[in-house]
């Protein structure tokens, strides 16, 4: 079997993959038994990746200024007019804003230009949404940016803490292998703080829905607990920790009462959380978004660390704290100083020694003396000024910052920007002078690094499309025609990762974390073939695959090799609900979609998940707004507005309203949630509060709701609301508007994109107001449109699926028409088993009428739940609600 090992380019869990290109110039996926991160398992997304490679809506060749151009004009104009600028107003007048879904390679090579020769920190990335706190929070406790523990903790561990972690749906594999150890081990207990309820607190012995962005008192609670409670480990807190008196004196204040109050949680769910953290030596703590994307997530950071410090619970088996990494390459991104205030190789730019060591080793013309601006302080720069020449790679800031409309502005503003990414349809691409042709995921090669701090390779299985080229290649052209032709000569990837290789171990001694010196002398063969490895890997070092930690034994990278427990005072968040603003909008990620959708987005047994941006809030909230449920609703703050779906769940927390970050104008009329999300951000990573933004809700009152299915992409209609999303054989549509079009024949022909001769059937009723067209030729669906005045309840993964039948007979053209499935082909519901396609209804019917009682039953019932596992979570959540119906 021909088959290319690689990695998956979507979370930081870093599966391995095997990829096989088929006949047809697509890709077979699955999972790599031998990779350590994953063991042959993949989620939805991975198991998926096959259906997102296709080249529609790919950028192809490069443009400038709408028009194709060839790789020389465009290479050309990009190095003038960066060093014009430079010349004319400074090298901090020009910036890159980059992302952790860059490989090592191509981070490496611009991190360098940007840092080593243009002479600017003007280099910032989409980590700083999303790693920057955990970096600070790391630095400041261990001098380092240290991930001490390895996934295998989380098997070994009796208690795992997730804090602000929908470990279900972001790390999906992670939580198959906590799922397993659990299995095995029942006595492992699982606790996660998150203000909601989700698909990982329905998983978890204990869930605490704390008030948002109260994490630090409940953790100084812990801390003070701790103490109290004999669960010191004096020894290691002796010889390795500085800061615990201070700490302890900060925390002393945190008495069960005091965090009850301010978290909202009750005495007794505090006091069981607490007894078992001190009762269990082989704890994990993992954290991801619910901490570091918040105005106090440095200090959230250091609050879980100071509880591992002081109990030593650190780089031992099944004891360590543990940050979740987002992106595919979010820790790659940081080795090489993929962030404005950090150098190369974990060396920092304030530290003289680390400067000239770097300048020797780049022949670096002019080395940046300061840190440059943090992405939010980037933009702002932007929208004023002083910043006149951008360049974006591989993310999409118009959607994913604070402030999204006046980062659109600030783009629009700005007198040259230059995009390079591998898709036509995004909101940024959008905004660029110059357009680069990236190669994607599948075709590119490089290394990324995942959680656990694992060197995997992404290998190259597919020919580059059209013009597109590496990433790497592209930065190092620019670097070249800017005049630096000898320190960006590089023939290939293998020759990017040595250098980076080398750097890491230049006067190195064990004085820093990172180092991979042991690769430096990898032949482009041995580079080629290189397994997935663990850092830690000094000159001399075995290429084993024994878990590497750190700390077990201190040896921490502070001056005197302690780690510092650090005094956290609390910090409310920093915007104030109010009067006018009384709801905390959270915001985060949705099992199936990836980011702003530009792969997701394509493949339609992803979409089939959910369809339709939405905001869930609490049914009484909801009540007294008189929001409906799947009513629309408008969410907004001082910056801006969403309208959406309103899902109305128990699993909000009163108070609270949350709105998936991934919809953007490519699919929906009005759903970018950044837009209204102000730009406050923590004081010492400079990281956004994203999960925090005081807003008000709104019924929208249509005067039509409407649903339609299409055969044809349609020219969007001027509805105040609508919601694309691609099918299996055509395009689904949600609309609704405040105003009846003049003719609906006239609305749907346009929609369907019909010819003259095509004919339609209608049915209207004027009583009821509903309305109902379809259009078919030869058999086929062409367009379907059902219209009401409240919210269409027609099935649309039924409806759907009427556009992949070419043999519609008249008599099943007209229950199209009626909107009702026939007794023969039973209607699937809304698809909760990606891989198999199982919808609700067949899971319901195996749950009420076969009598199935575990999702392991329902699996053998439906095959639900049986390839990647992403869905048993909704399985059990309907299994739990069928024994409160028969309880009830
Ligand atoms: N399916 C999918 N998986 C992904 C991604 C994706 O786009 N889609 N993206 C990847 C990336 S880049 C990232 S960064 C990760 C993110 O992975 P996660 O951090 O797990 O995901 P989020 O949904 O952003 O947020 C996690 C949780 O934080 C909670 N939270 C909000 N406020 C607070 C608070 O004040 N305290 C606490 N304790 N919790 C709070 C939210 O309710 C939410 O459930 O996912 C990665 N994996
Ligand atoms: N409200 C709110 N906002 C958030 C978050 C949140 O939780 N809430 N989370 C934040 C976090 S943690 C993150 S990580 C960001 C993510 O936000 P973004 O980084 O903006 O989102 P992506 O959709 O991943 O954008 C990646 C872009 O790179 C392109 N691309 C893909 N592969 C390649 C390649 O190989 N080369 C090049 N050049 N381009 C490529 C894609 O087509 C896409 O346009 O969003 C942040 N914003
Ligand atoms: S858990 Fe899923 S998205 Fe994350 S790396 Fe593995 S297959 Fe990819
Ligand atoms: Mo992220």
């Amino acid at each position: 079997m021909n088959e290319t090992r690689s990695t998956c380019p979507y979370c930081g869990v870093g599966c391995g993959v095997l990829l096989r290109p088929t006949s047809e110039g697509g890709l077979d996926v699955r999972g790599d038994p031998e990779h350590p991160a994953n063991r042959g398992r993949l989620c939805s997304k991975g198991a998926a990746l096959g259906e997102t490679i296709g080249l529609q809506d790919r950028l192809l060749h490069p443009q400038i200024h709408g028009r194709r151009a060839g790789w020389d004009e465009a290479l050309n104009l990009v190095a003038r007019r960066f060093a014009a600028t430079i010349a004319a107003h400074g090298p901090d007048s020009v910036a890159f804003y980059l992302s952790g879904q860059l490989l090592t390679e191509d981070y490496y090579v611009a991190n360098k230009l940007m840092k080593g020769f243009i002479g600017s920190g003007n280099i910032d990335t989409n980590s700083r949404l999303c790693m920057a706190s955990a970096v600070a929070g790391h630095r400041r406790a261990f001098g380092s940016d240290t991930v001490p523990g390895v996934y295998e903790d989380i098997e070994l561990a009796d208690l795992v803490v997730l804090v602000g972690s929908n470990l279900a749906w972001c790390h999906p594999v992670l939580f198959q292998r906590l799922q397993a150890a659990k299995t095995a081990r029942p006595e492992l207990r699982v606790v996660v703080i998150d203000p909601r309820r989700t698909q990982t607190t329905r998983f978890a012995d204990l869930h605490l829905p704390l008030l948002p962005g109260s994490d630090v008192a409940l953790l100084n609670g812990l801390l003070h607990y701790l103490a109290g409670h004999g669960a010191t480990d004096d020894a290691f807190v002796a010889a390795h920790v500085q800061g615990a008196e201070a700490a302890l004196a900060e925390a002393a204040g945190f008495d069960i009462s005091q965090v009850a109050r301010l978290t909202g949680l009750t005495p007794d769910l505090l006091r069981q959380f607490y007894a078992w953290f001190a009762e269990t030596p082989r704890v994990v703590t993992g954290f991801s978004m619910g901490v570091n994307q918040s105005s106090s997530g440095t200090d959230k950071v250091n609050a879980i660390i100071n509880c591992h410090l002081l109990t030593g619970r650190i780089g031992k088996p099944g004891a360590s704290p543990f940050s979740i990494t987002g992106q595919p390459n979010a820790m790659g991104g940081r080795e090489v100083g993929g962030l404005a205030n950090l150098l190369a190789a974990h060396m920092e730019i304030e530290t003289p020694a680390h400067r000239a060591l770097v300048r020797d080793f780049w022949q670096a013309r002019h080395l940046t003396e300061k840190p440059g601006l943090k992405a939010v302080e980037m933009f702002a720069a932007l929208r004023e000024g002083r910043i006149k020449a951008i360049w974006i790679g591989a993310t999409n800031p118009v959607d994913s910052l604070p402030e999204a409309d006046l980062v659109r502005a600030a783009l629009q503003a700005c007198p040259f920007v230059v995009v390079s990414d591998v898709t036509m349809a995004s909101d940024s691409v959008a905004m660029g002078h110059v357009l680069l042709p990236a190669a994607a995921w599948g075709e590119k090669d490089g290394t990324v690094t995942n959680s656990e701090r694992r060197i995997s390779r992404q290998r190259a299985a597919l020919p580059l499309p059209g013009q597109a080229r590496p990433d790497w290649w592209i930065f190092a052209q620019v670097a070249q025609r800017m005049g630096f032709a000898d320190a960006f000569d590089y023939p290939d990837a293998a020759t990017i990762f040595r250098e980076h290789a080398a750097l890491s171990g230049l006067g190195n001694d064990g004085s820093r974390d990172f180092d991979i010196s042991a690769l430096t002398e990898l032949s482009s063969w041995a580079y080629d073939a290189l397994p997935p490895l663990q850092w830690p890997l000094p000159r001399g070092a075995e290429l084993s695959d024994t878990p590497k930690r750190f700390f077990g034994d201190g040896g921490f990278y502070t001056p005197d090799r302690r780690a510092r427990m650090l005094a956290l005072p609390y910090r409310a968040p920093t915007g104030n609900t109010d009067a006018d603003y009384p709801l905390v909008l959270n915001t985060g990620r949705l099992r199936d979609q990836w980011h702003t959708m530009t792969r997701t987005g394509k493949a339609a047994r992803l979409m089939a998940h959910i369809a339709e941006p939405f905001a869930e809030l609490h049914p009484e909230d909801a009540a007294q707004l008189g929001i409906v449920p799947a009513g629309l609703v408008m969410v907004e703050s001082p910056r801006g507005h969403v309208l959406v779906r309103a899902l109305l769940s128990e699993d909000q927390q009163r108070g609270s309203v949350f709105v998936p970050l991934h919809w953007t104008d490519q699919l929906a009329s009005r759903a970018r949630v950044d837009a209204l999300i102000a730009p406050h951000r923590d004081p010492f990573s400079g990281q956004p509060e994203l999960k925090f933004t005081p807003v008000r809700a709104r019924p929208y009152k249509a005067a039509w709701y409407g649903f339609a299915v299409l055969a044809q992409k349609p020219m969007m209609p001027d509805c105040d609301y609508w919601a694309l999303a691609p099918a299996q054989a055509g395009w689904r549509l949600e609309l609704a508007h405040d105003a009846m079009p003049a003719d609906w024949d006239g609305f749907a022909r346009i929609l369907f994109g019909l010819n003259s001769d095509d004919a339609m059937l209608a049915y209207h009723d004027r009583a009821s107001g509903r309305v109902r067209l379809a259009a078919f030729r030869d058999g086929r669906l062409l367009g379907a449109l059902f219209v009401a005045p409240e919210p269409v309840e027609v099935s649309r993964a039924w409806a759907a699926a009427q556009l992949e039948r070419c043999d519609l007979s008249p008599a099943e053209c007209l229950r199209l028409l009626a909107g009702r499935a026939g007794n023969d082909r039973p209607d699937q519901g809304a698809i909760l088993c990606a891989c198999h396609g199982v919808g609700v209804n067949p899971i319901l019917r195996a749950i009420t009428e076969a009598g199935c009682n575990s999702v392991a039953a329902v699996g053998v019932a439906t095959k639900a739940g049986t390839n990647c596992g992403s869905c048993q979570g909704e399985i059990r959540k309907l299994l739990d609600a069928n024994t409160i119906q028969k309880a009830g």
